[in-house]
């Protein structure tokens, strides 16, 4: 077998398992590796801070399925990626970090930015590891990828110590293919004691979680309740996993992102088939109000999922793509359908528990940019948007209909995520429109990132609602009724992001009337494809921080009275 620097073999074994954009910043720890990758057929984005770097990887990975990578040097550089690491194992996403490291030898003896990166790493990865061997590295590399793809998917960390990176190993490609990744079947009786359940309801609910998006099972999850004739809904994760158009959609519950007529789908309902859902906090609430006396069955291809935030009444261990497509076959088989009183009653619900959204008052209440936002992007666009009033508005009022389209760093939150994020879309789909909606606080976090995207051409159109203060935390602050250390002050020589733009050599566009927004979408969507470079339409929003939200389902703050509804049969 050849003989090849071993680093030539990783960058071998990225490129087999569809790796053709990696994000990161070179540093002397690391220069093996990108000797190995100037010669390969992998595009390298040189990001501004690593956190961007493995944003970018993120959202990269979110859009196509595949592995993200990114790559930084040693000490700061691992350091500055933990917060993306979180953030891809909060949400499932498969993604590697490589890292540079001081020589083996040296470790202990406080070398230049030699940090026990593996240690720091393990929390938040699914594994984390140093390479200690050349020999190893396609194994290492392999062993990443199977790893970061296989169960709930997830992050891996891999250090390579700079004196290894420079070794050589035994390597053939044509000898050499991805680790097998086991698709979990569900267990047939469980299966049918689902559909039994299903078929005793009155009042069922399918809940699709960011685990149906994972799998690529909307298509698997939409025959299903039309086989059942079973109304769908989605978690802030499983956004897109069903058509939001569609007669069978019942919304949103949940506590922040959520939809006034989800809510009370959900509250009249007796049971609930939850697929790759983990029961976020933010969707639950309260516990004893979500489970009430409903019975749920709960899927997830990690066992240890099951039983972990409740004890569901039925638990099934499955990729959620067999498990549906089994559900659909034994629904059949038992000859299992629904009649049309519950989904009509879903279907009231909505038209009889809207939230306003054409508000024309200025300043611009935020409802308004999301049906402007709703109204001018078509089905295909991609939107990323990260945390804030603006991330709940938007999981409140913008509609989805297709799986990966809808990107939002769901359980941690990152603030600045959107920028590098919707360069990692626009990277893996050029010909996709890809939208980020940021608040300005947000925007302001990973801004550099715009030096990027700018340099690579890379053109997006970024929505800011700017409400000129951190609204999220100034709701947050009610209870202690205060307004603490949430003020920006852009008025007072603050930030004026339109110039900034300029500074980047990107347009901008500043809107202070609703009746402007949607022309200024249209600017910004032709001027980004015109000049393949971001572009930003600021939207300037009301200083009013009240969202609707709530401690549980039956509590989120309603904007507009409740009409009289009869209870549910
Ligand atoms: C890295 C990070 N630091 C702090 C927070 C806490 N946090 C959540 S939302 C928020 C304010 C966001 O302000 P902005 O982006 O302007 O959005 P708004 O809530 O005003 O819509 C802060 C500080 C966070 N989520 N992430």
């Amino acid at each position: 077998m050849a003989t090849v620097p071993c680093m030539a073999a990783a960058v071998a074994v990225m490129e087999s398992e569809g790796v053709d954009t990696v994000f990161g910043i070179p540093g002397a720890a690391i220069l093996p590796l990108y000797a190995a990758l100037r010669t390969s057929g992998i595009r390298h984005i040189t990001v501004r801070h690593e956190e961007g770097g493995t944003h970018a990887a993120d959202g990269w990975s979110r859009a196509t399925g595949k592995v993200g990578v990114c790559i930084g040097t040693s000490g700061p550089a691992g350091t500055n990626m933990i917060t993306g690491l979180y953030t891809a194992l909060a949400d499932s996403i498969p993604m590697i970090c490589v890292t540079g490291q001081a020589q083996k030898a040296k470790l202990h003896q406080e070398s230049f930015q030699a940090v026990d990166i593996v240690e720091i790493a393990k929390p938040v990865t699914k594994w984390a590891v140093q390479l200690k061997e050349p020999g190893q590295a396609p194994w290492v590399f392999r062993e990443a990828f199977r790893i970061a793809r296989s169960g709930r998917p997830g992050p891996v960390l891999i250090d390579l110590p700079i004196d290894v990176q420079k070794g050589l190993c035994n390597y053939d490609p044509a000898l050499d293919a991805p680790l097998p990744v086991e698709v979990p079947q569900p267990h047939p009786e469980r299966v049918r004691a689902a559909v039994e359940l299903l078929a005793g309801a009155r009042r069922p609910l399918i809940l699709a979680g960011g685990g149906v998006i994972i799998a690529d099972a909307a298509d698997e999850l939409r025959e299903l309740a039309e086989a059942v004739n079973v109304p769908v809904q989605v978690t802030l994760m499983g956004k897109g996993a069903f058509p939001e158009d569609h007669e069978l959609f019942a919304g949103m519950a949940g506590i922040q992102t959520q939809t006034r007529w989800g809510n009370q789908s959900f509250l009249e309902s007796d049971v609930v088939l939850a697929v790759g859902a983990r029961f976020g906090d933010r969707h639950t609430g309260e516990l004893s109000v979500y489970r009430g006396e409903r019975k749920f069955v709960h899927v997830d291809i990690e066992p240890t999922q099951l039983g972990r935030v409740f004890e569901p009444e039925l638990g099934i261990v499955g990729h959620a793509r067999p498990t549906l497509a089994a559900l659909t076959s034994c629904a059949r088989a038992l000859g299992v359908s629904h009649g049309s009183a519950w989904p009509s009653r879903v279907a009231d619900l909505r038209s009889s528990l809207p939230r306003r959204d054409d508000f024309d008052d200025v300043p611009i209440k935020p409802p308004r940019v999301y049906r402007e936002i709703n109204s001018y992007f078509g089905e295909d666009t991609t939107f990323v948007t990260a945390i804030g009033l603006y991330q709940i508005w938007s999981g409140q009022f913008q509609h989805t209909y297709l799986p990966r389209r809808y990107l939002v760093c769901g359980q941690a939150g990152p603030l600045g995520w959107e920028v590098p994020a919707a360069m990692g879309v626009k990277c893996a789909f050029p010909e996709r429109k890809v939208v980020a909606v940021a608040g300005d606080y947000s925007f302001q976090f990973l801004m550099e990132e715009i030096a990027v995207a700018a340099q690579y051409r890379i053109p997006f159109v970024i929505v800011m609602v700017n409400n000129e203060y951190l609204g999220l935390i100034r709701q947050a602050e009610l209870p202690y009724d205060m307004n603490y250390a949430v003020d920006l002050h852009y008025g007072e020589g603050g930030i004026d992001h339109v110039t900034l733009m300029a500074a980047f050599g990107c347009a901008a566009r500043r809107v202070e009337h609703p009746g402007d927004i949607r022309d200024a979408l249209a600017w910004a969507d032709e001027e980004s494809t015109r000049s393949s470079l971001p572009v930003l339409v600021e939207v300037m929003v009301e200083r009013e921080a009240n969202a609707a939200m709530g401690p549980s389902l039956d509590a989120v703050k309603e904007f507009e009275p409740v009409p009289e509804l009869a209870p549910a049969d």
